[in-house]
């Protein structure tokens, strides 16, 4: 327990999903600290400007990312955002998990459903989403713990 969890979901890109992303936010508090709780706050528009400057929020998520054990991405909604983060997660070595609903009018990018790094994981019921959290986090906390 106590891990650092950093989630990832659209922002910018859109915020059709916020409730979602809140529910799933929820879910993966029992494992630990998540750092990035805002991205499932219903106050936070899809404008994403009523803060800080974008380079003030670009420096504390990038200081996040480095400090986190875990990274949850929801990528259903594609975000510019959400991608960076992927890549530069996966070079700074962190555990990925990907979720994503599977939709009859889109295709996940090759560059995460190909990406051996991650893990990636389709669903279409919460309960599935929340299935996948329990198995990645449950393994990586057992890892740690060795
Ligand atoms: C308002 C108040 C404080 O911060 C804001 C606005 N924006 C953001 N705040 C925090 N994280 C952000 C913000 N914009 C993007 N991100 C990061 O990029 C989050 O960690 C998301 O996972 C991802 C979303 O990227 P876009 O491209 O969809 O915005």
């Amino acid at each position: 327990m106590g891990m650092k969890i950093y989630f990832a979901g659209s922002i910018r890109a859109g915020r059709q999903d916020q409730e979602l992303y809140g529910q799933l936010i929820n879910h993966l508090r029992q494992y630990g600290a998540v750092l990035t709780e805002h991205v499932g706050s219903p106050a936070l528009g899809w404008r994403g400007d009523d803060g800080p400057s974008d380079q003030w929020i670009y420096q504390r998520d990038m200081a996040w990312l480095t400090e986190a054990d875990l990274v949850v991405a929801e990528v259903s909604v594609p975000s510019l955002g959400v991608g960076y983060e992927l890549g530069r997660a996966e070079a700074l070595g962190k555990e990925v998990l990907c979720l994503y609903r599977e939709q009859a009018d889109r295709r996940l990018s090759a560059m995460v459903s190909g990406n051996p790094q991650f893990q990636v994981v389709a669903y279409a019921t919460l309960l599935e989403a929340t299935h996948a959290i329990d198995q990645f986090c449950c393994s990586q906390s057992m890892e740690r713990s060795g």
